[in-house]
């Protein structure tokens, strides 16, 4: 399957995997299926860090279970830093860092079957992106403090946030530390959208929460 990436996709982009969900009472794919009902506009299996699925086949069965859900709703079924999994899952789309395998590697193994995001968090960053053909959209953070990601870069802040999205050629989803409250300051700092994990993974009551991040991007 091939779909092709708008930037509306990016409005509500939920990120999670098995390490996000802290409440031994529901599973990833229970959480994920009711943040697609709720209208999560793309989704990204990030399997990584502390609590994280450590083998080869239990990765391949969960992104295999996560795959179809997002295809039930027809949202973006997104893959982190994995393009074996990403073309395995046949993902609609593979999103890497500046850490992970390069980039310009990744857009020439996918080859066009799937679209590309790509973490920028400086302006150097941004300006080598927008002149390498066949990224689509730019992850740019943490916005705010983050307990999601234990190596995270500095916080850089809505005027950071902003400096980036002035010198991008492409649409810009923000991340990292976004919540209900915070996320209103988003919009006049030029991005598409806000990706989050603990916000909806940790959320009390997704279909609340979906709706905000719809409504503040719409
Ligand atoms: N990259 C930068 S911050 C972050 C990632 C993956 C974690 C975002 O998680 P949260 O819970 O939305 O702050
Ligand atoms: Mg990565």
């Amino acid at each position: 399957m091939t779909m092709t990436f708008k930037s509306e996709m990016l409005r509500a982009y939920f990120i999670a995997g098995t390490q996000d969900i802290k409440d031994d009472k529901r599973t990833l794919p229970e959480v994920v299926e009711r943040a697609l009902k709720a209208g999560v506009t793309a989704f990204q299996y990030r399997e990584k860090g502390m609590g994280s699925l450590q083998s080869r086949q239990a990765r391949v069965e969960m992104a295999h279970k996560l795959r179809k859900l997002c295809a039930n709703f027809q949202v973006p079924f997104i893959i982190d830093d994995d393009v074996a999994l990403a073309v395995e899952t046949d993902a609609d789309g593979i999103h890497v860092g500046q850490k992970d395998e390069r980039v310009t590697k990744v857009i020439q193994q996918v080859n066009g079957t799937m679209f590309v995001g790509l973490s920028c968090d400086t302006k150097s960053q941004i300006e080598a992106a927008n002149v390498t053909d066949g990224i689509s959209y730019i992850g740019s953070g943490p916005v705010y403090p983050t307990g999601s990601k234990a190596d995270a870069d500095p916080v850089i802040g809505v005027n950071g946030l902003k400096q980036l999205v002035a010198v991008s050629q492409l649409p810009v989803v923000a991340i990292g530390g976004i919540t209900e409250t915070n996320i209103s300051e988003l919009p006049a700092t030029g991005v598409k959208g806000a990706a989050v994990i603990s916000m909806i993974a940790q959320s009390d009551d997704i279909e609340r929460t979906v709706k905000r991040m719809r409504a503040v991007f719409s």
